[in-house]
């Protein structure tokens, strides 16, 4: 291949392709899988009517299940609990695939003894996104904001 020809393939050629966007991905970069880490999750004190997560204004305990909503062959993720708290710090990563255009359903959980309650779900579209910079979504149920990351596997 002659350098000019290589330069087009390699430098202006995905230059272009991200100017018209979304709707002309690379083939190469529709193939491409990703994976979510979640970050953090701040929820509110109480649940919607008022009582509180746990027993004696208990905190809950936090856990996030994630699912690839548009391949549901395969397995939702469950991150570890953290207890007794508003404000979730996981820095996890979780083992979720998914590739760009699908859809990711999140589920923010309180860990209780006999079932666990919701503290609020949503799905997220994983269309446009800055791979590996994180981003914040907010206000679902009782859940004020969950920071998550997605990146490249
Ligand atoms: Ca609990």
């Amino acid at each position: 291949m002659r350098a000019s020809r290589l330069l087009f393939a390699t430098m202006v050629a995905p230059a272009l392709l991200l100017l018209v966007g979304d709707r002309a991905l690379p083939a190469g970069d529709k193939d491409d899988y990703y994976t979510v880490v979640i970050k953090r999750v701040e929820v509110h004190k109480t649940k919607a009517d008022g009582s509180s997560w746990d027993p004696m204004n208990g905190a809950p305990d936090i856990y996030v299940r994630v699912q690839n909503a548009t391949d549901k062959s395969t397995k939702a993720y469950e991150t570890k609990v953290k207890d007794d708290t508003f404000v979730a710090e996981f820095n996890e990563p979780t083992n979720v695939k998914f590739k760009k255009g699908q859809q990711l359903h999140f589920e923010v959980m309180d860990k209780d003894t006999v079932s666990s309650d919701e503290i609020g779900s949503i799905n997220v579209n994983a269309t446009k996104f800055k791979e590996g910079e994180p981003m914040r979504i907010e206000n679902f149920g009782r859940v004020i904001s969950m920071d998550i990351v997605f990146k490249k596997i």
